[in-house]
């Protein structure tokens, strides 16, 4: 048993940030699946939120895949993700929390509202425009690429990856869709899935397609 465990479900992205951190990172882990669908007694005693990525190391636990890179970077200082300079820190966290706050709302609306046409018409023009703004704002104010902050990877490419992934179930089933100016993000996006911590963690669309048109097709 490694001295870390990543207890995880196949299909959460929130939980792939995580094992993409610690590949990133060189960690040895030992990963742990838990059936959330039926939950088992232990696992309900240990995750207060009831919700996975959770990590247990030297007999604690952290919890919440933004806390759980974080501590990652802090108790594993080799292989950074995050800048020294505290003014680039600051800024790499402003993404990463715009990724939580703004840019997955956007996402989530779109499933909310997958009913309802009118709502779809404003949720994908929302959409469009948050790629727009990490496109302007982001990827090409930060640096010249490949990266979100240059030519290292960084936690703000984790924080996103997972749901770039899924991204292709929202064009396929309401036609959402990455503006055609976004020339940066696409570039990014390809060096992404050609990074090998997402190679090991990522999952095929048809896979996604799966669990989304269940989503689709729930009252
Ligand atoms: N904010 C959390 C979200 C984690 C989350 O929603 N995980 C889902 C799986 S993708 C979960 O464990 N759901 C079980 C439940 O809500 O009962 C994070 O960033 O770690």
């Amino acid at each position: 048993m490694a001295e870390i465990e990543l207890l995880s479900y196949e299909a959460c992205p929130y939980a792939q940030r995580t094992s993409m951190a610690l590949i990133e990172k060189g960690i040895d882990f030992t990963l742990t699946e838990v059936d959330l669908y039926n939950k088992p007694e232990w696992f309900k005693q240990l995750s207060p939120y009831g919700k996975v990525p959770l990590l247990r190391h030297q007999g604690q636990i952290v919890y919440e895949s933004r806390i759980i890179n974080e501590y990652l970077e802090d108790a594993f200082p080799q292989r950074p993700l995050l800048p020294c300079d505290p003014i680039a820190r600051a800024k790499a966290r402003i993404w990463i929390e715009y990724c939580d706050n703004y840019f997955m709302p956007a996402l989530h609306k779109m499933i909310a509202d997958r009913k309802d046409d009118a709502k779809q018409m404003e949720n994908r023009k929302a959409v469009a425009e948050k790629f727009k703004f990490m496109e302007t704002e982001g990827l090409r104010k930060l640096g010249s690429g490949p990266y979100w902050l240059g030519n290292d990877v960084s936690l703000i490419d984790l924080q996103f990856m997972p749901f770039i992934e899924r991204f292709p179930c929202y064009e396929a089933l309401w036609s959402a869709a990455i503006p055609e100016d976004c020339t940066r993000l696409k570039q990014w996006i390809a060096t992404m899935e050609g990074r090998e911590s997402h190679k090991k963690t990522v999952s095929t669309f048809e896979f996604h397609m799966i669990r989304y048109r269940k989503y689709e097709q729930a009252a």
